[in-house]
């Protein structure tokens, strides 16, 4: 009988045993057993793992597949700190099942934000989440090259032409709101940021990218669609991305009815051959042909603009719920500002784009609350092919995933100094110093900055970039000014909930207003 065969018949009559065993066992006994099999098999799999020197190190964990999913949903960056403590600036840990690899700093943003399309793929880390939202055919629900494509066809509504002309119309939404919303009624008050921004975002988004049709049906029942859509991009869906349960069903229906909507939207405006210049709509409608003749299908114009807003919508009201609660607990801050916009405007109260890029003040407020309050706290892409970590014998395999997570060096004492007070005027001088790294890129979406190991980077690097950045401050800087020139408030900071799709103030997230006297 050759070695092998005895082997077998060895391991074989071996297993017989323990299943004898086992089966004379008590029935608490067994369970005891099944129960504990799982905690054996994880302790001894880490065990295993941290022998290999080709490996980054993991995290030890107690509990088979949540791994470290509540130190990390709770306070990813003190759980990032002190893994950093133990490990430096690379490290692995579980999530959910998911093995995530960590590169903290400069370097881990050119490692991941940097690394080659062949060998991670960000579709394949977030289509689960994004493609029952915004729809088929688009983002992360196609290959990356039309990806980069759908970017640039986007970019034609996002030029300083468009802004000038959304920069009047986003004045007239915020005054609007906080001259009839309930909450803003008399003369002083309380207000919840995390239902008036939210709101006041998605006006002003609707408004300028979707155009006055849309804008209108927001004042009906339709907004309770945007709200069950809403509810089906949390991080919850990112883990178990269909259940049977209602929330699910309603982000289904509400998909559906919203894309039906732009299509037809998109169908009136072709058969009334009424295309201009002015929104998002009109911009994809005269140009969204691939490089290879093919042609978006309306369908995927229509889910296109869903993605966008939706991508918007979050960032965005997040990063103004955040200045309002900041500059609250900062009167002097707020009387700064007001001077600014005076010095600018003089008696004119009617801001204009051209006035935005001459109040620096106003817009490295919005640039410090981008620092202390980075909307997407990890950035994801799943590995495709194995990954040397640079400088080191370390692979990370096929099928583990990478995460980036700027926020962190943009919160860290190493790089900012009082990295936790929140201070606009630390950006005064330098306003561009830091990026001293001139060389360029373009990856079919216009020419960004190559490099991306910047310990600053709230909208991210690569191929993947934002192309958001200045609507955002268009938007978000209309939204500013308009506030200063109407009210006075105070607030008191809340923590930071992080187990949402962006990091959000805690509830109660208030201000209490006064408007101011002229
Ligand atoms: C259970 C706490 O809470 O212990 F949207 F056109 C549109 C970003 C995807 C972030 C996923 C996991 C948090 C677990 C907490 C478009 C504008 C984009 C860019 C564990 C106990 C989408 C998933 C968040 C995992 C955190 C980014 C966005 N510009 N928008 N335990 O997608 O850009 C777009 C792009 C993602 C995440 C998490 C837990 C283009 C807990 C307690 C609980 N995350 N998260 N965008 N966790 N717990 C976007 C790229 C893409
Ligand atoms: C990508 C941040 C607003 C559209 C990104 C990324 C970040 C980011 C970090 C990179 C994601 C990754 O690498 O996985 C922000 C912040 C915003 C903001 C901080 C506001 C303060 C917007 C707005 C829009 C938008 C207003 C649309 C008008 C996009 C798009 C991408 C993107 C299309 C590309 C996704 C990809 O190529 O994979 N954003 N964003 N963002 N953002 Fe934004």
């Amino acid at each position: 009988m050759s070695g092998t065969a005895a082997l077998i018949q060895e391991v074989q009559s071996a297993g017989l045993y323990v299943l004898d065993v086992i089966l004379a066992l008590s029935t608490a006994q067994k369970i005891m057993i099944v129960v504990a099999l799982p905690f054996v098999y994880s302790i001894v799999w880490q065990l295993l793992y941290s022998l290999r020197n080709d490996r980054v190190p993991l995290v030890f964990y107690w509990i088979p597949w949540l791994g470290s999913a509540i130190p990390y949903g709770m306070q990813p960056y003190e759980f990032f700190a002190q893994c950093q403590q133990k490990y430096g600036d690379c490290f692995s840990f579980l999530l959910l099942g998911k093995v995530m690899t960590v590169y903290l700093g400069p370097k881990g943003h050119e490692f991941i934000l940097n690394a080659k399309l062949n060998d991670v793929s960000a579709e394949e880390a977030y289509t689960h989440l994004t493609t029952p939202v915004f729809g088929k055919g688009v983002i992360y629900d196609c290959p990356n090259w039309k990806l980069m494509e759908q970017k640039k066809f986007a970019k034609v509504a996002l030029t300083k032409d468009s802004f000038i002309k959304y920069v009047p119309i986003i004045r007239e939404e915020v005054l609007n709101y906080v001259n009839s919303d309930s909450q803003f009624r008399g003369k002083k008050g309380k207000v919840n940021v995390l239902k008036s921004q939210p709101e006041i975002t998605i006006f002003t988004a609707s408004r300028t990218l979707l155009g006055e049709e849309v804008r209108s049906m927001l004042n009906t029942g339709f907004a309770k669609l945007y709200s069950d859509l809403d509810k089906g991009f949390t991080p919850i869906n990112f883990v178990f991305p269909n259940l049977p349960l209602p929330s699910y069903k309603r982000r289904d229906e509400a998909h559906n009815i919203i894309s039906n909507t732009y299509m037809k939207l998109i169908n009136k405006r072709k058969q009334e051959n009424d295309i201009q210049d002015r929104d998002l709509v009109d911009a994809l409608m005269k140009n969204s042909t691939y490089k290879d003749g093919t042609a978006m299908t309306e369908r995927e114009i229509a889910n296109l603009l869903i993605g966008v807003l939706m991508g918007g919508q979050h960032t965005s009201a997040s990063t103004s719920s955040w200045f309002l609660l900041h500059l609250g607990e900062r009167p002097d801050l707020q009387e700064e500002l007001y001077n600014e916009i005076k010095s600018v405007l003089g008696d004119r109260k009617e801001v204009t784009y051209e006035d935005l890029q001459n109040l620096p003040l106003v817009n490295n407020t919005i640039k410090e609350t981008l620092r202390l309050h980075m909307p997407l706290h990890s950035i994801f892409r799943k590995v495709m092919n194995p990954l040397q970590v640079p400088d080191s014998k370390m692979i990370v395999p096929k099928g583990h995933y990478v995460l980036v997570s700027p926020g962190f060096a943009m919160t860290n004492e190493k790089y900012f100094p009082n990295a936790n007070t929140f201070e606009p005027h630390r950006w005064d001088v330098s306003q561009n110093a830091g990026s001293s790294d001139s060389d360029t890129v373009d990856y079919g979406f216009g020419t960004i900055t190559k490099g991306v190991s910047s310990p600053y980077l709230p909208f991210g690097g690569g191929r993947h970039r934002c192309i958001g950045e200045q609507f955002a401050y268009t938007q978000l800087g209309t939204i500013l000014v308009t506030f200063i020139q109407t009210f006075k408030w105070t607030s008191k900071l809340p923590k930071v909930d992080y187990s949402s799709m962006v990091t959000l103030p805690e509830e109660p997230a208030e201000i209490e207003w006064e408007r101011r006297a002229d």
